[in-house]
């Protein structure tokens, strides 16, 4: 119990509201649900390989980890297409009640990932699924992690910016764009954004679940 609200990890509940958490593997999702709620997700499994969705219920709203996607070291391509498949189904089975999604990013390595892709030709996944999630008119708040591994902030959030056809500077989009440090528990601004999604339902009393 968490107050009056309930928490289930595993259970996908009936609820009106939901916020998903989407991004490659390792980019810290999970870490990132943990530091807003204080609650732990998905317990002990391989990175990329369970295609199921996590869930923390907070009354009439859902919290979703989604598995990450990307190349895992290890794991066949196959494996691969389903968890884009699995995803692409889920967020269109569940696209009328959601409220809000998260599109996690590595402040590190994010420019680097897109621009080997586009090098070859091919359309990085995390761009992919960033169009995707508006192609279906969705809510997408960019965060943008491992912030404390960065000196440059402006530098890397004005690449990712222009990687994802956001024209710098990148404060200019503040309302869907944020740093974070997850690990640090550096996530004020997300939080702020989040809440503020929130509030604007009219549903205030949902907001318990946020630190
Ligand atoms: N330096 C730093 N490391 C972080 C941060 N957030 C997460 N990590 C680390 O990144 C690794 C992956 O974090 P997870 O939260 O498991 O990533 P995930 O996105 O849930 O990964 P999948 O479940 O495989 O999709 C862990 O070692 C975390 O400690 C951060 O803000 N800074
Ligand atoms: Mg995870």
């Amino acid at each position: 119990m968490y107050g009056k609200i309930m928490v289930s990890y595993k259970k996908n509940p009936d609820v009106d509201y939901e916020i998903v958490f989407v991004g490659r593997s390792n980019v810290g999702k999970s870490t990132l649900i943990r530091s807003l709620t204080g609650k732990n997700v998905a317990v002990g499994r391989r990175p990329g390989v369970t295609l199921r969705p996590s869930h923390l219920q907070f009354g009439d709203l859902v919290v979703t980890d989604m598995p990450g996607f990307g190349f895992m070291r290890g794991i066949k391509e196959h494996k691969q297409d389903l968890v884009k498949t699995a995803f692409v189904r889920y967020i269109e089975k569940y696209r009328d009640r959601i409220i809000l999604t998260v599109l996690v990013l590595d402040g590190k390595s994010f420019a680097e990932v897109v621009d080997r892709w586009e090098g070859r030709g091919e359309i990085p996944i995390e761009v992919e699924m960033f169009q995707f999630l508006h192609e279906l008119n969705l809510d997408v708040i960019v965060a943008v992690n491992k912030m404390d591994k960065i000196k440059d902030i402006d530098g890397v959030m004005n690449g990712v910016a222009q990687r994802l056809d956001m024209l710098p500077p990148w404060r200019q989009w503040l309302n869907v764009l944020t740093p974070i440090s997850a690990k640090k528990k550096d996530v004020k601004a997300l939080t702020g954004l989040i809440r503020s999604r929130i509030h604007n339902l009219g549903r205030d009393d949902l907001l318990a679940w946020i630190r």
